[in-house]
């Protein structure tokens, strides 16, 4: 099942175009990429090629349903992951040169400080729970006006859905606020998901869910936003009383940072072992009340880490 990744990765390499990105790092990128892995086994694409570090992965989704958009409790719990943003957009705004974790450590002592420099803006969690809405309240035409009115929690919709009418084809959220991309401190990459109940003989169903990612970092990022597909496809089935099926996952721009080479050749170079299994220890009282604990991963045997740079 990993081979699909490890090939995707190669001929990336391979045989994609080069372009200069957004961060000026460079990539190879081809367009338009499909994998499918299975759950129905309990097991979790979680990659055997390098150790993917898959607590500080469960924290990221954790803090996605939280709604919370600023770095500060991920930084608390040791995830580091969402540091360089704020950082950099730190050092350009008041020329500060501060060490990455003399920021981290300002960012969790000091209130002020975290709430003007570690918001990223209204990111995943902001539009996954709190979608804004707005209502009329006078004026005409183009000066018509508008006050927010409550937000809506997709995910909670999402899980009401499920429930109650498995055979919807609308079972979708989407972190893609066209209004909010410019507040943003980077508009989602994995941005769109989609889940599907398979009727059981004798009852029941099974819940797979495709995510459309429109950007993926084949060497840092698809191993922490695939695992993090199939976490959350586990509690959704957890919450709905659904068995897991597939997880399935669609790649537009996929694409590798120039300074990756590294990477690729070693971990193409590796033989993918066993995907572990995901065992659920409780079932939470609702969706946003899973923690790290109710998570335990059993035969993750992987190859050793391989450190790559992120490009900011
Ligand atoms: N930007 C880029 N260039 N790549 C990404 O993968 C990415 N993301 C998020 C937003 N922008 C991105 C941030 N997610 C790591 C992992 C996930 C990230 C960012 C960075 C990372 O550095 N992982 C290392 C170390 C992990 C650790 O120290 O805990 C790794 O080896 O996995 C993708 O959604």
């Amino acid at each position: 099942p990993e081979q699909q990744y490890l090939d995707l990765l190669a001929r990336v390499w391979r045989e994609g175009s080069e372009r200069r990105d957004r961060t000026g790092v460079g990539t190879r990128a081809l367009f338009g990429a499909t994998m499918r892995f299975d759950l129905s086994d309990g097991t979790v694409p979680l990659l055997t090629t390098k150790r993917v570090f898959w607590k500080s992965a469960a924290k990221e989704l954790l803090w996605f349903l939280s709604g919370n958009t600023n770095i500060r409790p991920l930084v608390e719990q040791g995830v580091h992951i969402w540091t360089d943003w704020p950082l950099d957009r730190y050092r350009r705004e008041t020329g500060d040169e501060i060490g990455r974790d003399a920021f981290e450590a300002r960012i969790v002592a000091d209130d002020d400080f975290a709430e003007q420099w570690g918001d990223l803006g209204p990111v995943y969690g902001a539009q996954w729970v709190g979608w804004p809405s707005y209502e009329p309240v006078g004026g005409d035409g183009p000066d018509r006006l508008y006050r927010e009115g409550k937000p809506i929690n997709q995910i909670a919709e999402l899980v009401e859905g499920l429930k109650r009418n498995p055979a919807s084809r609308r079972h979708i959220f989407t972190g893609w606020n066209v209004a909010k991309l410019g507040t943003m401190a980077l508009p989602p990459c994995h941005m769109t998901y989609q889940y599907f109940v398979e009727p059981i003989e004798g009852g029941g169903g099974r819940l797979s869910g495709i995510l459309y990612q429109r950007s993926c970092d084949l060497g840092l990022g698809f191993g922490f936003n695939i695992f993090e597909h199939a976490l959350l496809i586990r509690m959704l089935a957890d919450q709905c009383g659904y068995v897991p099926g597939e997880a399935i996952w669609m790649g537009a721009d996929c694409h590798v940072y120039l300074n990756h080479e590294h990477l690729v050749a070693e971990q193409i170079a590796r033989a993918p072992r066993a995907f572990p299994t995901l065992v659920m220890k409780r079932t939470a009282p609702s969706i946003f009340d899973y923690q790290l604990s109710d998570f335990d991963l059993i035969g993750y045997d992987p190859h050793p880490h391989i450190a790559a740079p992120v490009a900011v």
